[in-house]
């Protein structure tokens, strides 16, 4: 299958993100996607291709425009108020304030997020529009008839709501190609997220409506990021009502156990009947990753990738998360290569 990857993706290189009470190098970096380039060219998957602009036309379908104009400039007012340091939110509108939107920056910063460990920096803006035209361009390869396509994605996108960027993500890339194949025709489409955490953003965007399923599997958020949805007894309201289902695990899941979970998923997704599938492709499942807790093996990809394409769809993988660097590249390509049999 084809890759579409840009090296814009580098323009993203915050230092700083905010862990257990310090600034530490942020675990989402550049080396992630060069790690998993790498082992694409290596095993021969396919072309790599760059990506095609979109222009925000695309974007606008589920962001705000507010939203998408504070991202652009974020940087130049954080810098104009003379901060000394990268963007990060530090308030938020409590229980019992107001939900309005405030002029200054803090406040902005606080408006438009939902956790602090992700800064926004000089070149965070172009990296995650990149992220957007590697998803779109992927989208279209799929679109166009290529059985599966793959979006080197870089920042992730599955926790970036409308109005909301947080867990290192700013714009849904896979909700956004999701709208796209339903404006260019398609009647339903599914997104299915493997990463550990649950994919907040993308089943805010699409909770109200039918047109979109999805199905996230990840960790109890009881216990783990992002804390406040994520739970199985979300399943969607109004239009939506059972179109969102969200399976979650304790700590130290083995393979065999999630995929149980993979399965009910799998069923959900047949008796759906979508005319396109996207995968929000994380791996920070493995056993060795750095802020997950499950115990995923690096055999268990290809055994993943294989029951993918069991389901007979055109299919955008989408990345998302994984952060033992050492194994990202091993562990995609293995979803990949599973999946192309
Ligand atoms: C992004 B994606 C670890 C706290 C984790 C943010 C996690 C973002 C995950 N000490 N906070 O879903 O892989
Ligand atoms: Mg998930
Ligand atoms: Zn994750």
């Amino acid at each position: 299958m084809k890759t579409v990857y840009s090296p814009l993706h580098h323009r993203r290189t915050a230092v700083s993100e905010l862990d257990g009470g310090v600034l530490i190098p942020p675990h989402e970096n550049p080396n992630r996607a060069e790690t998993i380039l790498a082992r694409v060219k290596d095993q021969q998957l396919g072309e790599v291709l760059p990506p095609e602009s979109h222009g925000l036309a695309p974007i606008r379908r589920i962001h705000s425009d507010r939203y998408i104009e504070f991202l652009e400039h974020c940087w130049r007012d954080w810098q104009a108020e003379g901060k000394p340091g990268e963007a990060i939110p530090a308030v938020w509108s409590g229980r019992g304030m107001r939900e309005r939107l405030p002029k200054d920056i803090d406040g902005r910063l606080g408006f438009y997020s939902f956790a602090a460990e992700t800064s926004i920096t000089d070149g965070t803006w172009e990296a995650a529009r990149a992220a957007v035209d590697v998803a779109l361009t992927a989208q279209a390869l799929v679109a166009g008839g290529e059985r599966a396509a793959f979006a080197l994605c870089r920042p992730p996108g599955h926790h970036a709501a409308e109005e909301l960027f947080g867990g290192y993500c700013f714009f849904n890339n896979a909700g956004i190609a999701a709208q796209a194949f339903l404006d260019q025709g398609a009647k339903r489409v599914a997104i299915l997220d493997v990463d550990f955490h649950h994919g907040n953003g993308t089943q805010s965007i699409f909770y109200q409506r039918s047109d979109v399923l999805t199905l996230s599997l990840h960790g109890d958020p009881d216990l783990v990021f992002p804390h406040f949805l994520g739970f199985e007894d979300e399943t969607g309201e109004g239009d939506g009502e059972g179109y969102n289902l969200n399976i979650t695990y304790p700590p130290n899941t083995p393979f065999e156990v999630w995929r149980e979970g993979l399965e009910t998923a799998c069923q959900r997704i047949v008796d759906y009947a979508p005319d396109a599938l996207i995968i929000a492709l994380g791996v920070d499942t493995f056993e060795e990753d750095p802020i997950s807790f499950f115990k995923l093996k690096s055999s268990d990809y290809l055994t993943l990738g294989q029951r993918l394409a069991e389901l007979g769809l055109p299919t955008l993988f989408t990345m998302e998360g994984g952060y033992d660097v050492d194994a990202i590249g091993v562990n995609v390509v293995n979803v990949l290569k599973g999946f192309e049999g």
